[in-house]
């Protein structure tokens, strides 16, 4: 039985808040506790801007959720689905049928990713797109007559989506507790976190030895048990965390040398966060697969694309994929996605945030060293994360871990920023469109949010 508000109510944060407290499943929320607070209710945005509705205008640091790269408010993007959707809103992929939209944006997509990749894909999510990619995998080395190599291997805090498989190549421990997770053959070894667990390593010590616990557990199962390796190339939720430039090129060649297929999980690496058109380019990593998602469409409609390197999809051509959902290549999408790709390249934002406001970005971030509580500030290009510590020399955190990154969090969105924490990490992830200004103006809020934090720690 639907719950109902009095009239008057109609269009007011009460109304919302009554009928989502009452219907509406949340996700990776505690519904009790979101209940007693209530939802905050965002109803409009423009540029990086979002108002809720209480009338609030706040910055948006973290471009929705690692997403909308162009900004809000493009009206080119909704005048692209509004075209599409009049044309051919719908139409499937499967039996032997395209639509424009789809074939078009394969064909950028092969010339925006590494030479190799040049076969696409389609999907909804970054979830099944990687579900879509296990999927590949296994009929991949069994088509090869490698029925052996089975187990996926990845890391200890990565996260790669929310379905049975997406989660299980995940490494988020209190997510496969609450869902018996991992499904077998999932397993995961060490991150190259070094600010949390190098210790007194170098950081390039720290990831040659992560990168070595890919070689160590090769070995253990086997090579000829080992189908795959998926990694973010900068782990988002868990903290964006930037492996050291040694981790990278060593996970390549461990790759190569035992035939265990690379995945780079690009979903929030891809289409300009990090000044580059993806992060494999920066990094140099040369995946068999690539998944894409959230900035492929500036999350104006649901998109995901999975890049299939020419080795595997030749062998896969000899079979039925018998794969498939019903929106692989939802034409509206991929006509968002077209033009998405369009402004991004027309107005240069890539290289804008390679060249000038990331490194500005980073230049600022520095400054909040000198703050008693930050340990340490990393980015590239726009994705970046600033740690919260109590004590910076030993690199020590508060105890309960999660509760001074909490208590920041909620300070900035008070003053009019909206971020993300992660444990003690506050996690930032902007529009493509950040200026110097916007960029001052984060500043500005987030030391505020931190000096608030820092009175408030003196009791921790
Ligand atoms: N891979 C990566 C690297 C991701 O970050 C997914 C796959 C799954 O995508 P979908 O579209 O199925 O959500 C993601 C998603 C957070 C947060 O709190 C991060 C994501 C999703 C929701 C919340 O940081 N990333």
């Amino acid at each position: 039985m639907a719950t109902a508000t009095a009239p008057a109510l109609r269009n007011t944060t009460t109304h919302w808040q009554t009928i989502d407290r009452e219907h509406h499943i949340h996700p990776f929320t505690q519904q009790k506790e979101l209940a007693e607070i209530g939802s905050r209710v965002i109803t409009r945005a423009e540029g990086t801007y979002l108002f809720d509705s209480e009338g609030n205008k706040i910055l948006d640091a973290f471009a929705g959720l690692w997403c909308v790269n162009v900004g809000y408010g493009r009206k080119e993007l909704a005048d692209a689905a509004h075209k599409q959707l009049l044309e051919l809103p719908y139409y499937n992929t499967f039996f032997k049928t395209t639509t424009p939209p789809a074939v078009e944006l394969s064909q950028v997509l092969s010339d925006l990713t590494p030479p190799d990749l040049n076969y696409v894909f389609y999907g909804c999510s970054g979830s099944d797109a990687n579900d879509s990619i296990v999927r590949m995998i296994r009929q991949f080395w069994n088509m090869t007559g490698k029925t052996s190599k089975k187990n996926i291997i990845s890391r200890i805090n990565g996260y790669h989506g929310s379905t049975m498989v997406a989660a299980s190549i995940g490494g988020m421990n209190y997510m496969h507790e609450l869902a018996d997770l991992p499904l077998p053959g999932f397993i995961h070894i060490a991150q190259p976190y070094w600010f949390a667990e190098g210790g007194d390593m170098t950081p390039a010590d720290f990831g040659l030895k992560t990168a070595k616990a890919l070689e160590d557990k090769i070995l253990e199962l086997g090579a000829d048990k080992v189908a795959a390796f998926f990694a973010e190339p900068i782990q988002g939720a868990g903290g964006v965390i930037v492996p050291p430039e040694t981790y990278w090129p060593e996970i390549q060649r461990i790759c190569k040398k035992y035939d265990v297929l690379l995945i780079a999980d690009e979903v929030i690496c891809g289409f300009g966060r990090t000044g580059h058109w993806f992060a494999s380019d920066y990094f140099k990593i040369k995946p068999d697969f690539m998944t894409m998602a959230k900035g492929i469409t500036s999350g104006y409609l649901p998109l995901s694309a999975v890049m299939i390197c020419d080795r595997v999809a030749k062998v896969l051509f000899d079979s039925d994929l018998a794969h498939g959902y019903t929106y692989s290549g939802h034409p509206a999408s991929c006509a968002v996605a077209l033009e998405n790709i369009r402004i991004i390249r027309e107005e240069k934002m890539v290289e804008r945030v390679h060249n000038e406001t990331g490194p500005y970005l980073g230049q600022r971030l520095k400054e909040l060293l000198d703050h008693p509580l930050v340990g340490e500030v990393r980015n590239l290009g726009f994705i970046g994360a600033i740690e919260i510590v109590k004590d910076k020399t030993k690199r020590k955190t508060f105890e309960p871990v999660g509760n001074a990154g909490t208590v920041c969090r909620d300070h900035c969105i008070r003053n009019g920023l909206m971020l993300r924490a992660t444990r003690d990490t506050m996690l930032i992830s902007p529009s493509l469109t950040w200026t110097k200004a916007h960029i001052d103006e984060f500043m500005t809020i987030v030391k505020k949010g931190l000096d608030l934090t820092l009175k408030d720690s003196k009791g921790w």
